[in-house]
């Protein structure tokens, strides 16, 4: 039996709402319909430890509005300082340099009663990279060894290469196969490594998470993932890394679209350009398809995650400051795919780990106090994108805009903007001055709080805490200052 991608479950209540009205002629502008509806928005915080996120989950990602955590990876790992200890596996017990089994259980706990679902990230594909060692939980291991999980015979040694390791990307069994970078790859079309993954994905699930991203899907035949996938509960979430490659590789991530979402990378690598630049283009609207896009639906999109903000110099991430907030903004405005936040921390080297103790232990920090992008960081010091005011103030505003279409933009030199249809409306100046653009609406005539610079509940009793603008005769009058973005909708009107 195929089983159906969650997305399914959660889209169709939101397309019958569509098509209930458009049937009824002129859109309501009373937000009633997409009132109840959340944010659908997530967030990935890499390398936080279990005892930050729960505390996040309180103090500021279940009141800004997110639904989902992507976590960092929960198991046993190989010890070092580098952040990527992480996705080299040595046992599924779940201590980590993030923490303890217990404190993973209490941090789902705590962001599921806030409302803030968890996504752990499942490395399933491979085991260590390394000869052998001892992982932070003591589990002695070799490359092919794994005591209680795996010997020698349920990896791939795929004899294709010089050390088995890949090569090609322009062969499947290569990149299947064949080892990432040295990673013990394992046999994953192999009923016992199924059922040995699946057991650890269960037990996550005991636990409360909600779904996984799969890393490295792209090495596992999606037959394999399916497989897999089809051994979960009905609903469990699952968002697939298949990092789109050049047009002439084998592998897309169209082709895992069956099995759940997918990061479709090349989101970021069309709208970074052109936030850099200054120059905004629409991209295809009203159901066309975009390039190198998988469909709407199986979309999970972002500005950056842990890998492209060290490895892809087309995408902006943290360094860029307010240019990457605008990126962020302008993502969260979009009516394409399901938003990922990246949320990570400052580096110098791309191998530095995040601060850990003597222990090796990453140390606990909190995003209190955090309300914006800054101009300078110091190395190990946590982005924070989740406690940005702008991001709270755009999940607000996608709950109010719900699925209302994006119109076609406006731009004027570097003064762009937009309107999703009756219900908010938003607009960036990537210039070097106060520029004004008269973006044509269907709000009604009325002051309007920016929830950007204001936030989220950025009205109160009347009083906006951000900027205002006026909306008359049919024309929103923006003029704001450079390098900054605005938005407003429906419900900020006072
Ligand atoms: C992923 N997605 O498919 C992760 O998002 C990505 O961050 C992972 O690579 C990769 N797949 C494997 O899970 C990261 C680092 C690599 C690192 C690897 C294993 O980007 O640099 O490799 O995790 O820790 C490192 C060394 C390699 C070495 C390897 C094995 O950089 O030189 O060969 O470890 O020891
Ligand atoms: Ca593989």
């Amino acid at each position: 039996m195929i089983r159906r991608p969650l997305f399914r479950l959660i889209v169709i209540p939101v397309l019958a709402g569509a098509l209930a009205l458009s049937g009824c002629g002129t859109p309501d502008s009373s937000a009633s319909d997409s009132a109840a509806s959340g944010s659908g928005a997530g967030v990935q915080l890499f390398q936080r430890p279990w005892v930050s996120i729960a505390e996040d989950c309180e103090t500021t990602i279940g009141p800004a509005g997110f639904e989902w955590v992507l976590t960092s990876p929960p198991n046993e790992h190989i010890a070092g300082e580098q952040w990527w200890t992480s996705y080299q596996p040595v046992s599924y017990e779940l201590e980590s340099k993030l923490g303890t089994r217990e404190e993973f259980a209490d941090m789902v706990q705590r962001c599921d009663a806030v409302g803030v679902k968890i996504i752990a990230d499942a490395v399933i594909n491979h085991m260590a990279g390394i000869d052998g060692g001892t992982g932070v939980n003591g589990t002695e291991f070799t490359h092919y060894n794994y005591p209680g999980l795996y010997t020698e015979e349920d990896f791939h040694h795929c004899g294709l290469t010089e050390n088995n390791d890949i090569e090609d990307y322009s062969s499947k069994e290569q990149v299947q196969n064949c080892e990432l970078v040295n990673l013990a790859d394992l046999d994953t079309a192999s009923p016992k490594v199924q059922e040995t993954i699946v057991a650890y994905l269960d037990d996550l699930l005991s636990l409360g998470v909600a779904g996984f991203r799969i890393d490295a899907a792209k090495h596992m035949p999606v037959e394999d993932v399916q497989a897999i996938v089809d051994q979960l509960p009905e609903d469990t979430i699952i968002w697939n890394e298949v990092i789109r490659g050049s047009v002439s590789e084998p592998i897309k991530p169209e082709d895992y679209i069956e099995t759940g979402q997918v990061f479709e990378f090349q989101y970021s690598r069309d709208l970074s350009p052109m936030v850099r630049a200054g120059f905004i283009m629409d991209p295809k609207l009203d159901g066309e398809e975009r390039p190198l896009h998988v469909p709407d639906e199986s979309a999970l999109v972002f500005i950056d995650n842990h890998d492209t903000e060290r490895g892809e110099q087309s995408v902006l991430n943290y360094r860029a400051g307010a240019r990457y907030e605008i990126a962020n903004i302008l993502m969260l405005a979009d009516d394409f795919g399901t938003p990922v936040v990246y949320s990570g921390y400052a580096y110098s080297n791309t191998d530095t780990g995040a601060r850990q103790n003597a222990n090796g232990k990453i140390n606990p920090s909190s995003c209190a106090g955090v309300t914006g992008i800054k101009d300078s960081y110091r190395d190990g010091e946590f982005v924070c994108t989740e406690a940005w005011t702008s991001i709270a103030g755009m999940l607000e505003w996608r709950e109010v805009v719900g699925d209302a279409k994006r119109l076609p933009g406006m731009r004027e030199g570097k003064v762009y903007g937009f309107e999703r249809e009756g219900k908010g409306i938003v607009a960036v100046n990537l210039g070097y001055a106060i520029e004004t653009l008269e973006l044509p609406t269907s709000l009604p005539n009325g002051r309007y709080c920016d929830v950007v610079s204001g936030g989220r509940d950025a009205l109160v009793d009347g009083e906006c805490k951000g900027l205002d603008f006026i909306v008359s005769g049919g024309v929103a009058q923006l003029e704001f200052p450079p390098n900054t973005a605005i938005a407003f909708h429906a419900n900020s009107r006072s």
